[in-house]
């Protein structure tokens, strides 16, 4: 499997897929990208569910979530760990992965399709990428795309006039803490990049970092942001090996304050709703009241994952997270406060599984159904 290059099924401007591709670069794997939607029948059937980033191997395995996908690789391909060998660190890094996965997702999408600048120029990209095989003016498949995005992540993930600014003080918050990171260091937690900034490459690389609303608020706010988001792209020129610190620093502080005010109450209040059998739930985040945001069965897959990883760690280790986590509601990662047994990977096949969508419950808008039915049928 020496010289296998990845096809890998994505979009120019995904969160994930970009996550990923950066990661590929770095590791020196080779990789041809393809757009998955005009194959949308048999790549549901083979991977579990149309989404991306999906790898294809040449042996006919297919890989899903970028997360287990980046896990698998450090195995199969060590060359430049991305994971620190510090148990401590190494815990933090995956905490800031996630957070990057699941919380900043809420916010990219927002500034993507409410700012009508950038929902036009998206609509427009997307519109040519992933539909330009349905039998449909592009002027029709745009209003789809724009409307479908809009309801199925932003109308529908509790973004409204109330909840908005809390939404985007999300962001700034992730600049400033980021910035005070990397005023000390190149990446996040060390000289090299760890899964740490691969997570916030999601967000900050094809969303914040492109789209035209949040882009001008990082050049402007957070240049060393900016500046991150190139050398991680470039990543792959280094030539020093790896360096990870050895404990976590004392400027991860605001970001772990904010990780744990924002996606770890959204985790718990995820999980506990799954558990009650419910389709949504309500959550109040820094004082934000979010009314009705749709369960996530994988987001509570996500709790279990880290919950399993804190357990792993040796009583010294455990004692270490905990006093960088002293914030009301952290406990959920080292105790059943909440359950978290979500059904998703019960074989433990991941990433060679079937996949999940986040919001797989979620019943698309007419439109997109309509489309999908086209899509599928061919
Ligand atoms: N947990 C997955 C999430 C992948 C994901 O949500 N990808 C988005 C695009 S960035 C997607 O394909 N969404 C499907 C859709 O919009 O229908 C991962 O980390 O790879």
């Amino acid at each position: 499997m020496g010289n296998e290059t990845m096809k890998l099924w994505g979009v120019s401007v995904s969160y994930f897929t970009g996550k990923i591709e950066a990661y590929l670069r770095y590791k020196r794997i080779p990789y041809a990208m393809e757009h998955p939607f005009a194959d949308a029948r048999r790549i549901r059937a083979l991977a579990g569910a149309v989404q991306v980033p999906l790898i294809e191997r040449a042996d006919g395995r297919w890989m899903s979530d970028s997360t287990a996908i980046i896990q698998a690789f450090e195995g199969e391909f060590p060359y430049r760990p991305v994971l620190p060998p510090d148990p401590v660190v190494g815990f933090i890094a995956r905490l800031i992965e996630d957070y990057a996965d699941e919380w900043l997702w809420r916010a990219a999408m927002h500034f993507r399709w409410s700012y009508e600048h950038d929902r036009e120029l998206l609509s427009r990209i997307l519109a040519d990428e992933v539909t330009s095989h349905l039998p449909a003016p592009r002027v029709l498949r745009r209003t789809m795309m724009k409307r479908r995005q809009r309801q199925s992540f932003v109308v529908r993930d509790g973004v409204d006039e109330s909840t908005s600014p809390h939404v985007e003080s999300g962001y700034l918050a992730a600049l400033d803490a980021m910035s005070a990171m990397l005023a000390a260091r190149p990446f996040l937690l060390g000289t090299a990049p760890s899964i740490a900034d691969y997570g916030m490459m999601g967000p900050m690389f094809r969303h914040f970092g492109q789209d035209p609303t949040p882009a001008e608020i990082m050049r402007s706010r957070a240049p060393a942001v900016f500046e991150w988001v190139a050398r991680m792209w470039n990543a792959g020129s280094l030539n020093e090996s790896p360096a990870f610190l050895d404990r976590v620093p004392e400027d991860a502080e605001p970001l772990l304050r904010e990780l744990a005010e924002t996606h770890l109450v959204q985790l718990r209040e995820n999980a506990l709703a799954f558990a009650r059998g419910e389709a949504t739930f309500a959550m109040t985040v820094q004082g934000a009241r979010y009314r009705r945001l749709p369960v996530s069965q994988f987001r509570v897959h996500c709790l279990a994952q880290l919950r399993e990883h804190f357990a792993a760690l040796a009583p010294q280790a455990q004692t270490a997270v905990r006093g960088l986590l002293p914030y009301p509601g952290c406990d959920l990662l080292w105790s059943e406060v909440v359950p978290a047994r979500s059904g998703y990977d019960e074989a433990r096949e991941a990433p060679y599984n079937k996949a999940i969508r986040v919001f797989e419950t979620h019943r698309e808008p007419i439109m997109a159904r309509l489309l999908g039915a086209v899509t599928r049928r061919r």
